[in-house]
């Protein structure tokens, strides 16, 4: 080797261990911790708090959720009303995914007269004989679960607040352990994308909890406002890939809309062919794993005494997915997730 060519190779050497370097630090820097831990194979850790049986977008949010690998699922509690009769719907769903490890937890007893919309589904289920772990006590099941992880937890709530917030009256070191995520409030845009904020539901149905858990000091706050949650609709051809899927976690969502839809007043059950509700509560789910899709801003927000979440420089920073960057492929994203096919990394396991 000459002199020449032997400079040439140290020159070609130094630039491919510069580039490599450099391509480490990017790796190291760039990405969300949660997508890092997917990678090594260490899974997220969460907790579903969920009005399940109200409003069924609930009911695709936990689709979705046991859809997902990158998650670990140690609870899911239930919120709101009859939570008893949610918990049957919910160990439905677990028995019928194969799920039944997943221990269901439920929550604060609410108004009893108000039923809800997916009891058909349930009628001939017999919850004495399911198999899965039921914790009675919801909002200690929440409490213990936190407190035991050697982790911080990733509280998903997709419903009004008052087990999360009972479980931080009850224990309030649980917010140090624990990053919350939710579907809450109304930052700039309102229901489907109208241009002003809005009272949103799950916010001021239970104004005191929604401030309770709106100042706790969690390791972190994110949420999906009305500005991004309320435009997901699922039409046409993406609808219909849910519709006709065999997976068992479509099934699960299309029957349930089905008779969801039937037991709702001013429904019109023809959508069940072509549309899904709004399906607000996914978005929060989506954000437990990444944000790539959203606009992100990190806002002070305030839960008004009037139930509005204001953004408000001097109260606690939140997270907030104030915009899509691509709404569309967040809509292939969750069909693609729900019709993952039987066996794949990820799907539900058949009955
Ligand atoms: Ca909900």
């Amino acid at each position: 080797m000459n002199t020449a060519s032997g400079y040439l190779m140290l020159v070609v050497l130094l630039i491919t261990a510069l580039v490599t370097f450099g391509w480490c630090l990017q790796e190291s820097a760039g990405s969300e911790p949660a997508e890092r831990s997917v990678g090594k194979g260490v899974k997220i850790p969460v907790i579903l708090d969920t009005d399940i049986c109200d409003d069924i977008d609930d009911t695709w949010a936990v689709a979705l959720l046991l859809q997902s690998p990158e998650f670990d699922v140690k609870l899911i509690t239930t919120a709101v009303g009859d939570t008893s009769a949610k918990t049957k719907v919910l160990a439905k769903i677990l028995q019928t995914a194969g799920r039944t490890d997943i221990p269901i937890g439920t929550g604060i007893v609410g108004d009893l007269k108000k039923g809800h919309r997916q009891d058909e589904w349930v009628k001939d289920f017999d919850l004495s004989k399911y198999a899965g772990k039921i914790y009675p006590d919801g909002v200690q099941a929440i409490i213990d679960t936190i407190m035991k992880s050697p982790e911080p937890i990733t509280l998903i709530a997709i419903g009004p607040l008052p087990n999360v917030a009972a479980a931080l009256e009850r224990e309030p070191n649980i917010a140090k352990k624990a990053r919350f995520v939710g579907m809450h409030g109304s930052v700039r845009r309102g229901y489907g994308g109208s241009p002003k904020p809005q009272r949103e539901y799950n916010v001021v149905t239970f104004l005191k909890a929604s401030q309770t858990v709106f100042t706790a000091d969690w390791v972190d706050m994110t949420i999906t406002p009305l500005d991004t949650c309320s435009l997901v609709v699922l039409k046409r051809d993406k609808y219909k890939k849910v519709l006709d899927s065999n997976n068992p976690a479509a099934k699960i969502v299309i029957d349930n809309y089905r008779v969801w839809l039937k037991s709702g007043k001013k429904m019109n059950e023809a959508d069940i062919n072509t549309r899904s509700s709004t399906l607000f509560d996914t978005v929060a789910v989506y954000l437990a794993i990444k944000t790539d899709l959203l606009e992100m801003e990190n806002l002070g927000i305030r839960v008004t005494n009037d139930g509005m979440t204001a953004i408000d420089e001097n109260a606690r920073k939140v997270n907030c997915a104030t915009k899509w960057k691509d709404l569309g492929a967040f809509e292939d994203f969750l069909v693609e997730r729900l019709t993952l096919p039987i066996g794949s990394a990820g799907a539900i396991k058949q009955e």
